[in-house]
């Protein structure tokens, strides 16, 4: 699958001088904004009653499929919470989507792969993907977004990281203990590495198909990749990450997330990004003097924080402020997303919380 299969559907999206100038992108490069930017992940999403009001009318998919409305609720996020960055609305599935392996999203239970990969014959028989005409829809998403944003917002463009994908197609959904992807990585190491190389070559061209169409920035979401060893993730994850980081760096910021990492931290640094996102798990003045200053850092409050008091709240915003001391480079967030559960009201308070805090400044 090279480059040259790619038929982009547009050409390069202008240069949005003052997103790119933003307060969000200073801190990716550890440059001093005037205060902490701060954004959330999952902040377009099921807590907003917006959001369940349109999802009533429409299926997750067709949602991520509809430009216009995926635009709007982007938009809508940032306008009501008032944070510093908008990231896309899509998913981290929607390549799964574009190979065919049969994805569904099933009320009250999340992804479900119908035709998932199993034996080694099946990695063998996943056709390159033509980028631009499958998930065409995402760039049309971000080139609408891109103009609909006030232009100091930047747009953070995502894919999911190759271990995390490669999990989904596995597991054929979620999963708690990974076993099949674990089992299928020990027995058929040839078939799992090439699986891995499949989707580092798919990501690379989906994820510099989202600079093209205007993101700002990009982020990679290893979600799972916390149930792996260290040793584990230096064999089978860590090879692979680094190659699709290094196809895709070099022209907006890349942030490289995930969970359950504190042990994983200094390999991810390893296989790149100019931000390590952090979970709450880890206190961040160490996790940051663990990984060096030379990369910049995002975090890492506990999502279940907002289901908490206001002075809980303000308590653990503080805290977290005090460990970032000031130093260039820090971007506020949850340690992973908002939960359905939490009031709009709350989330906002964060954001002025987070605004108002003296360390901010
Ligand atoms: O309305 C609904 O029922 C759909 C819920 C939903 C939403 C709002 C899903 C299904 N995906 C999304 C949007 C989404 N997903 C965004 C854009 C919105 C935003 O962040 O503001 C992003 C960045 C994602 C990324 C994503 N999807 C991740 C990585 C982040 C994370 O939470 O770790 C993962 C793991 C997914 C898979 C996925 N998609 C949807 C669900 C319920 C899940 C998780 C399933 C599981 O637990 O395994």
């Amino acid at each position: 699958m090279s480059e040259s299969q790619t038929t982009y559907i547009r050409p390069t999206a202008q240069p949005r001088r003052e997103a790119s100038e933003s307060r969000f992108i200073q801190a990716c490069k550890r440059q001093k904004p005037d205060r902490t930017p701060i954004w959330l992940m999952r902040q377009a999403g099921r807590f907003m009653p917006e959001f369940r009001d349109i999802r009533s009318r429409v299926s997750f998919l067709e949602l991520c499929k509809n430009s216009e409305l995926a635009c709007e609720v982007t938009v809508m996020a940032v306008d009501m919470l008032d944070v510093d960055a908008a990231i896309i609305f899509a998913d981290i599935l929607l390549p799964i989507d574009a190979l065919g392996l049969g994805l569904e999203y099933v009320k009250g239970e999340g992804p479900l792969i119908h035709n998932p990969i199993r034996l080694a014959t099946d990695v063998a028989a996943l056709k390159p993907i033509d980028v631009g005409q499958s998930l065409g829809y995402v760039y049309k998403s971000i080139e609408l977004t891109a103009r609909a944003l006030p232009k100091h917002i930047p747009l953070i463009g995502f894919a999911g990281a190759p271990f995390t994908l490669a999990s989904y197609m596995i597991e054929a959904g979620g999963s708690k203990t990974f076993d099949k992807t674990k089992s299928f990585m020990y027995s058929e190491p040839e078939a799992w590495h090439l699986l891995m190389k499949k989707i580092v070559d798919i990501s690379a061209q989906y994820l510099n198909f989202q600079v093209d169409a205007g993101a700002d920035a990009l982020q990679l979401f290893d979600s799972w990749v916390g149930c792996l060893s260290p040793t584990d993730y230096e064999r089978f994850v860590l090879p692979h990450t680094k190659a699709l980081i290094e196809l895709v760096s070099g022209r907006v910021p890349v942030i490289h997330f995930g969970t359950g990492t504190a042990t994983l931290l200094k390999l991810m640094a390893q296989a790149g990004g100019d931000v390590i996102g952090l979970d709450w798990r880890v206190n961040l003045a160490e996790a940051w003097l663990n990984l060096g200053f030379d990369k910049a850092v995002q975090g890492n409050l506990d999502p279940t924080v907002l289901l908490g008091t206001r002075e809980e709240l303000k308590l653990q915003v503080a805290r977290i402020m005090k460990e970032a001391a000031s130093r260039p480079g820090h971007i506020f967030n949850l340690g992973h997303g908002v939960l359905p559960m939490t009031s709009p009201d709350q989330v906002k308070f964060l954001v002025e919380t987070v605004r108002n805090s003296e360390a901010a400044q």
